[in-house]
């Protein structure tokens, strides 16, 4: 039925906030019992177009798990949010933040993932995180998993590639649920899911990597179906322990452009976004897509289910979807040239586009036709739990930080938000990422920094850690106060 009147703005109630990971935010990397995560034996890229999470290897854990010093990098993955969280959480206030993005880091609270009993001193520290946002009034939206897969559960039964990393996550996924039942209302179960394929980083396993051979890819989407069916237990599970919960999944959503009018090409970008697709189908339709069966048999992937997981993914589907978006993407029919644009935006430059700091194509508009093509597809409340621009924050000489490159990004960005909503999209709320600066995930420097706070902090490791607001925090505070009005 036609009705007068199209939405003209953001719900009274839209979760304006920002969105950070624990391994990439928390350091305290070994204190109060917490175990290692799979995060923290990534290595640091030494090259902005290098993408280091899936490059992994058994001698690199072992010296990850040899080396006690602070002074190992990756470990020391974080701006000590572990000791500084009240001021941090004081400046989110101050912003007027109504939401906060933020993982569990799974081994504070399992710290082998196979503990007979959890860390109760992991599980205070985030009781304490959720009542200083309670304070405020701030609304936490907890990822249950964001690259943090306790490493003691690749070393002994290789991550996702085992099936019983299922009852793992499940008696992880009941103690949080349990324990935070009356502190936590919206969660995330894995953290881009499609992450399974960047290799170790999303299966937590050191047999899977970029390579598409058959085996490798039956091994890879054997680990995401493991994924899968935790994902669709977890929802039911969330649900019995409390029905007003909201679960969502949660996509790294990757827009993409046929290279040219050139139905090859236009087939091509429709096969790209489906395989980016495949994932939402999945947890929130809650069931294989039929083209997926198609892309099976042509590798001879045979996926090992059993006899209930089917309907165990019927039962657990979603209650709304979350995803990241950043830049997109051009996709030809001719393969990727090797000269890829940046370190997560293979295949071709868009020449319409600009380009970011570490070559990612900024595309505001893209945005809008992401939020289109997902409600349309799905009809569920949609969720941007990551959006921002990673860049090279420089102190001026009057000692500010002039981030103007920061504001027009997120803005352009906003525009296009506000005008899917006009086009009918029901969208929840924006956690911009990165609100403080914080250690990048594809490549582990500290010089990717997106935040509306500064930390002093380098790709070493070295600094006080002190915060220091950039013009943008000022700026977002009234966006925030004018409910996407004033930007
Ligand atoms: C996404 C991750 C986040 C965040 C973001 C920015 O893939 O979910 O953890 O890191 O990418 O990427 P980067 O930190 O590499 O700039």
């Amino acid at each position: 039925m036609y009705k007068e009147q199209a939405p003209t703005g953001f719900k009274p109630d839209f979760l304006w906030g920002g969105a950070t990971a624990a391994n990439q935010l928390e350091g305290g990397w070994n204190l109060d019992g917490k175990g290692l995560t799979t995060a923290e034996v990534v290595k640091k890229a030494t090259d902005r177009k290098v993408f280091s999470m899936s490059d992994v290897s058994k001698e690199s854990i072992k010296e990850a798990i040899a080396d006690k010093s602070d002074t190992n990098y990756p470990k020391r993955r974080g701006v000590d949010f572990y000791h500084h969280y009240k001021e941090d959480i004081a400046l989110f206030a101050e912003m007027g933040f109504k939401s906060y993005r933020m993982s569990i880091a799974w081994p504070r609270i399992f710290p082998n993932g196979d503990d007979a009993e959890p860390n109760e001193k992991g599980l205070a520290f985030y009781d304490d995180v959720f009542d200083e946002l309670a304070k405020y009034d701030i609304e936490p939206v907890v990822t249950l998993s964001h690259y943090e897969m306790p490493l003691h559960l690749t070393q002994k039964q290789n991550g996702w590639a085992s099936r019983s990393t299922i009852d793992d996550f499940l008696k992880y996924t009941e103690t949080v649920f349990k324990r935070y039942r009356d502190k936590v209302h919206y969660w995330l179960t894995f953290n881009e899911i499609n992450s399974t394929t960047f290799g170790f980083i999303g299966s937590g396993s050191v047999d899977t990597d970029l390579s598409t051979t058959d085996e490798k890819l039956q091994l890879r989407y054997q680990a995401l179906h493991h994924q899968f069916v935790a994902s669709a237990l977890a929802v039911k599970q969330g649900h019995e322990i409390n029905s007003e919960f909201e679960i969502g999944s949660m996509l790294a959503r990757t827009q993409t452009y046929p290279a040219t009018p050139n139905p090859e090409d236009v087939r091509a970008a429709q096969d790209a976004d489906q395989a980016n697709l495949f994932y939402t189908d999945v947890q929130v339709r809650g069931e294989y897509p039929e083209y997926m069966n198609r892309f099976f048999n042509e590798h001879y992937i045979v996926l090992q289910m059993a006899p209930d997981d089917e309907q165990i993914l019927r039962e657990g589907k979603v209650d709304f979807l979350s995803f990241s978006y950043y830049m997109s993407t051009v996709t030809s029919n001719q393969p990727a040239g090797d000269d890829s644009v940046g370190n997560m935006t293979f295949g071709e430059k868009n020449p319409y586009l600009e380009t970011s700091d570490w070559g990612w194509q900024i595309d505001p508009i893209g945005l809008r036709i992401s939020l289109n093509t997902l409600w349309d597809r799905y009809r569920v409340p949609l969720f941007i739990v990551e959006n921002g621009l990673g860049a090279v924050d420089q102190i001026s000489e009057d000692g500010q930080i002039h981030d103007q490159y920061r504001i027009d990004y997120l803005r352009k960005h906003i525009e296009q938000m506000a005008e899917a909503v006009k086009d009918g999209v029901d969208l929840m709320g924006y956690t911009m990422w990165g609100p403080i600066d914080i250690i990048s995930a594809s490549t582990s420097e500290m010089s990717k920094r997106y935040g509306f706070i500064y930390v002093d902090q380098d790709d070493e490791g070295n600094g006080t850690l002190k915060r220091l607001k950039k013009d943008s925090f000022n700026w977002y505070k009234k966006v925030i106060a004018s409910n996407g009005i004033d930007l």
